[in-house]
């Protein structure tokens, strides 16, 4: 794992877009962001039930598995969004970037490579891309039936209960 801000600039999203400037591990927990790395599967085993999480699935992202619709898909998987849920991912193979918003809705990159393990809360904006290997096989975990809809950011969601209560678990403000 490695978290740094995006540089902002045209080009590929799937580059590393990296500007050069680090964000730190606190920085990330503050933001409720937490990153575990895990090489045995016990261990996620472990964290998936001290959390309650009852199930779990695994997604391939790539040309092989996805054929024609793969960058339709990679496009619809950066539309900045939030869930309802809090969301745990473990990379199992390849890699990928989650791009986070900060306090000052900036993006922050983190890059995620093979074991790592992170947990997002509900509420907070963000987006997904594969890298330039253009592959990442990855385990969603889940509280209960699998519910990952994205909410596509809009002054509606803006609104939402989960994105209230998340801003105010970040900044100790309604
Ligand atoms: C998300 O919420 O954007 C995703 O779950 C992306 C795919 S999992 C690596
Ligand atoms: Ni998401």
């Amino acid at each position: 794992m490695k978290a740094y801000w995006f540089d902002n600039l045209p080009g590929d999203q799937r580059e590393p877009h990296d500007s050069g400037r680090e964000v730190n591990p606190e920085y990330l927990s503050k933001l409720g962001i937490l990153h575990f790395n895990y090489p045995n599967l016990e261990d996620v085993n472990a964290l998936a039930s001290q959390r309650e999480y009852k199930n779990r699935d695994e997604i391939t992202i790539s040309p092989k598995t996805l054929g024609d619709v793969y960058e339709e898909k990679v496009k619809m998987f950066f539309n900045e969004h939030l869930h309802e849920d809090e969301e745990i991912r473990y990379i199992l193979d390849g890699g990928g970037f989650f791009d986070v918003r900060s306090d000052g809705d900036d993006w922050v990159r983190i890059k995620l490579e093979k074991h790592d393990l992170m947990i997002m809360p509900a509420g907070v904006y963000h987006r997904f891309t594969t890298d330039t290997q253009n592959y990442t096989k990855a385990m969603r975990l889940f509280k209960e039936d699998p519910k990952w809809t994205p909410l596509n950011r809009s002054s509606d969601t803006d609104k939402n209960q989960y994105r209230q209560d998340y801003l105010k678990m970040r900044d100790g403000t309604a």
